[in-house]
């Protein structure tokens, strides 16, 4: 299958190129995509240099899938062009997510929704994929009412110049600033721009794309967003008010049950989920399961996950695998 990895040598990029190799993706040629800059430079793909191309080219070329991971305008400009010529296009930015015509998957969840008719598909935020994940089994046997959630997030989400600040800021050097503050030794409560409402794009990706996910509008979803001096993913403090009572242990279960996640649970012996330990692999990882006693029907979670890898690429790829799978591709 003719692929187009579309932002190459972004962070993202980079990892999709990384997660296509390792589950052995049917590639047949590789076209790795970026601005006109970079037209030229080569990138690594199976172990093969592969020089990158610019995107009228790419589009020429008429992958059957294209991934993207190059920002919300590229993507706007660009992903109609894939589509019009007959790619379909899975994007990992925040331009399509919202459309009501376009599938917003995590195909654990929702990929059953895809058709041949759909050649934009959405890849969701990083935060909102790992919290779903975690969320859908349990909504779906009691039924959830309200999700308040702050996120502890990677600085590898804002990309490359924010893993740059840290560094110069660790060794005590000026440099070009990601953020508006340091961030080492800090926590910003601000991640994206803010809104009229006083929240975050980032705060409102999680409630308006978790409502879509899970197909239900009236999961009432509040969030606070958290930049933190870290690299290996990001971590979700989850409190749930259910419609229906729970048993903490069925919770646990239908976890341990659910493809993709993975519980770390063990208070004994202090077993619970970390970023460090997170970074690198694809599943969501989830622990600190107790029953918040302070309302009724109510949980407490804790959900870590690699926001490159689950929270990006390695969801872009898995759909990529679902419509291969399913023949819908291209
Ligand atoms: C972030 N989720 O972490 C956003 C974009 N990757 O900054």
């Amino acid at each position: 299958m003719k692929v187009a990895v579309v932002g190459a040598t972004g962070m993202v990029g980079e990892v999709m190129l990384q997660v296509l190799a390792e589950r052995r993706f049917p590639v047949t040629e590789l076209l790795p995509v970026a601005s006109e800059r970079s037209v030229g430079k080569e990138v690594i793909f199976q172990g093969k240099p592969h020089k990158v191309i610019g995107l009228a080219d790419a589009v020429a070329a008429k992958p059957a899938i294209a991934l993207f991971s190059a920002g919300g305008a590229i993507s706007l400009e660009w992903a109609p062009k894939f589509a019009a010529a007959g790619t379909t296009v899975i994007d990992n930015s925040s331009a399509w997510r919202m459309d009501p015509d376009k599938k917003l998957v995590v195909p654990e969840i929702n990929a059953s929704q895809i058709t041949r008719e759909d050649k934009i598909i959405a890849n969701p935020n990083c935060s909102t994929i790992q919290m779903v994940m975690a969320l859908a089994p349990l909504h779906k046997k009691y039924t959830i009412n309200r999700v308040v959630v702050s996120t502890y997030q990677s600085i590898t989400g804002t990309g490359v110049k924010a893993v740059r600040q840290l560094e110069n800021e660790y060794a005590g050097q000026q440099g070009e600033m990601a953020y508006p503050y340091p961030i080492h030794r800090n926590a910003l409560p601000h991640c994206d721009v803010f809104e009229e409402n006083g929240y975050t794009k980032e705060e409102m990706k999680l409630v308006r794309e978790t409502q879509k996910i899970l197909d239900d509008n009236t999961i009432a979803v509040t969030s606070t967003a958290i930049r933190i001096p870290v690299v290996g993913g990001h971590s979700e403090s989850v409190n749930l008010q259910f419609e229906n009572d729970f048993d903490v242990n069925d919770i646990r279960k239908l976890l341990n049950e659910t493809p993709g996640v993975t519980v770390q649970d063990n208070t004994d012996t202090n077993t619970y989920p970390m970023p460090i330990y997170a970074q690198g692999k694809d599943d969501v990882f989830v622990g600190r399961i107790r029953r918040d006693h302070s309302q009724p029907n109510s949980l407490n979670l804790w959900i870590v996950a690699d926001n490159l890898r689950k929270g990006a690429a390695t969801n872009t790829v898995q759909i990529a695998e679902y419509l291969a799978a399913n023949q819908l591709a291209g």
